[in-house]
Parts: C-alpha cells; structure tokens; sequence
C-alpha cells in the first residue's frame, strides 16, 4: 500500500507512534510517505520507501494566525497526486482530520477518492478538542473519518461521551518495539548519573500541567528522605522552570538532573529503576509502556488508559490522581527491597509484551484494508 501519515514531529506521545508506525510498515513493504512541518524526530534516516514531504507555511503579515490547516490540506492534495498515496493515516484529530477531510474533497471533485483513517491520541479529545472553540469541527472531522481508532479503551469511552460521534471506534493499543530494547548496558551506564548505591528514579514527559511534575518531585522529596536515589527528569515544558525553583526550594538540587529533551529515551530508562507518571489525564501513557519494556516498573496515577498498560502489583501500582503520600509509599516499597524489585522489573518488562509492534501494526493493516473496500 502506499500510505500517507499525518501526525505532530515532536517528542510528543502521537508523533512517536506515527513514527514507529510509519518506520515498522515501511519494513513491511509499505511505501510511507510522512507529511507534516518538520521530520519527525524519531524518524532516524529517510529510505527508498519512507518519504518526508514539509509543509511550509508562507508567512503573511496580515494573518494573525498563519493558516496551517489550508497549507496542509493542500500539501496532501499535491501529495497524493504525486506519489499515488492510496490511503491517508492522520495521527491527532487537531487540525489533521480536519485538513485531511477537505483535501479528500479537494480530491473527489478531481475524481480521484482516498479514504482517511483517524487516530485519537488522548489531548485532541479530552483537553483540547472538547473546548466549545474547537469542539463542532473535531465531531465534524472525525464522524468524516472512514475509520476511526483509539489508543485505548479509555479514550474511546472519553470519545463516545463528549462527542456526537455516528463512526464506530476500534481501539487498537500503543505499541513497542520490544525486539529494539533489550539493553545490555545497565551498570556502566549508571555510574555516569549516580553512586551504586543510589537508586535512579524518571519521569520523561512535556512537562506541562496535565502530566503534574510537581507531583513527581513530592513523590520523589519522600523518597530520598528514605533511600539514597536520584531523581531524572526528562523533557522539556513549561513547567521546568517551576519545577527546577521548588526543587531547589527542597534543597535536592544536587539529587535531581534534569536532562532536557533527550533523543536517548532508551538508554536512560534501561538505567532506571522506577518510573513515576503521576499524570492528570493519559488516554494512554505510552512513556510508561516505554519504560516497562525497559524493566523499569511504574509507579503512576489510575486515570484514563493507564490501568490498560500498567497493571497494579505486577508491573508497578497505581493511585488516585494527587494522592502523592500513596505514590510515595508504593515507591518505597518497591525500590527498598532488591529482590522484590527485580520481580517487578521483570514482570514489567513480561506486561509490555502484549504491546508489541509486531502483534499491534497488523490490526492497522487491517483497518487500512478495511477503509479500501469503503471507497
Ligand atoms: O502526553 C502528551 O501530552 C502528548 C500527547 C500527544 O498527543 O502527543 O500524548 C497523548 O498520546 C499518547 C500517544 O498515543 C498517549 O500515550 C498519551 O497518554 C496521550 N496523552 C494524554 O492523554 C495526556
């Protein structure tokens, strides 16, 4: 097939996804063409059939506000066009399920009809797209989808509850690829961040107010009362400016490293040993799948998707949004004692199974099929 996938080419959890997908069906005999305003920074090196294809956007001192929607919209037509792109896979509703809607008619008065695939990741749905601002054209764009999939159970009973939405939902899970991680590099690796005796605590996200980063250092400020640790925080955001003044209002500045945005994700978290994402909203948690593959077990909060991914007990535990003493609590129990905390490795790394990318990319063929024979 030959595949056009619209998604975000940031760090954020739906422009990796796309990534790896687009990456995992190129391998497949797929030829995959990605269209979007910057290559995709997970998108390690163009080949004969992955493609990246900018939308440039020509500034306009009238506008206020560039229109990026019609830029898009307009790339894809002449993309499509170009390339015989047979079907269109748009990753967040905002704005591309809305771009790739009209550049199918664009497309349907020159008769030539694509079928376009939606996913929702989680935000476009439950923060962003449900504002009234916004909220008429997501519905629009996504009872226009031919398909529509969701990241997890969660997101799709988020979906059927705010929205008017006519398209069934299949939820089709985040995936790994497990086969990539399997890190050897442990020990040496460690000494770079912190003492043998210390043990490494993550947390990798934007750091924007939904993810409750000052939770993480509550949590971890409970910790290191009790553990010899370091605390690494991965990412950039709004919120780490915040965070870096509360932490040094705690005195743990020399305990807690903050590492910008790392392309190293892996290699950080196969040194790890917990993972905290005390989150406001995941429709998912895709960080926390990413750590579990690493065998480092999750500590995190109970909402949206995350139950879906980490399970309670076994590949860590789950609380209440903000219920930070609990949080702090399990993480003590877990890193305190080796040998319970080697069994919830492990065990994480046994859970974050069921997600890999070879059992998961099959079902997104499928729906691709299935959105054919609508045309
Ligand atoms: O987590 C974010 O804020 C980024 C956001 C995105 O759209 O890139 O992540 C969402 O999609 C990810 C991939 O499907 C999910 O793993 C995240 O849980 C989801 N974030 C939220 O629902 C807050």
């Amino acid at each position: 097939m030959i595949i056009g996938i619209v998604c975000y080419p940031t760090f954020g959890g739906s422009g990796v996804v796309a990534t790896e997908l687009g990456m995992e069906l190129s391998k497949r005999g797929h030829d995959v063409h990605f269209i979007t305003y910057k290559q995709p920074v997970r998108l390690a090196q163009v080949s004969r059939n992955i493609h990246f294809h900018e939308v440039s956007i020509s500034e306009y001192p009238l506008f206020h506000y560039q229109p990026y929607e019609l830029a898009l919209s307009s790339k894809l037509v002449n993309m499509v066009k170009k390339y015989k792109i047979e079907i269109l896979h748009v990753h967040y509703a905002i704005p591309h399920a809305y771009a790739g809607y009209m550049a199918k008619q664009m497309l349907a008065e020159e008769g030539i009809h694509i079928p376009m695939v939606t996913t929702l990741h989680g935000t476009d749905i439950t923060l962003v797209g449900n504002h009234p601002v916004y909220k008429p054209a997501v519905t629009f764009s996504i009872n226009q989808s031919d398909v529509v999939t969701s990241v997890s159970e969660s997101l799709k009973a988020d979906t059927l509850k705010l929205f008017d939405i006519k398209k069934e939902i299949q939820v089709i899970p985040n995936f790994i690829d497990i086969s990539k991680r399997r890190m050897v590099i442990k020990h040496e690796q460690r000494k770079w961040v912190a003492q043998d005796n210390e043990r490494i605590i993550t947390h990798i996200s934007n750091f924007r107010k939904v993810k409750r980063t000052a939770d993480v250092i509550r949590i971890f400020y409970q910790i290191q009362k009790n553990i010899d640790a370091k605390l690494l925080l991965v990412g950039e955001g709004p919120e780490i400016e915040p965070d870096r003044e509360m932490v040094n209002a705690l005195g743990m500045a020399d305990k807690v490293l903050f590492m910008g945005a790392s392309t190293e994700v892996n290699k950080i978290l196969a040194i790890s040993d917990l993972f905290l994402l005390p989150s406001e909203a995941e429709s998912f948690g895709l960080a926390a799948l990413e750590a579990m593959v690493n065998e480092t077990p999750v500590v995190s909060s109970n909402v949206g998707g995350l139950p879906e991914v980490n399970i309670q007990g076994v590949s860590g535990f789950l609380s209440a949004v903000g219920d930070v003493d609990e949080m702090a609590k399990n993480a003590i129990y877990l890193l305190e004692n080796e040998e319970r905390l080697n069994k919830f490795k492990k065990a994480a790394r046994r859970v974050s199974n069921k997600f890999d990318i070879e059992k998961i990319v099959p079902f997104y063929e499928e729906v691709y099929s299935q959105a054919l024979k609508k045309q």
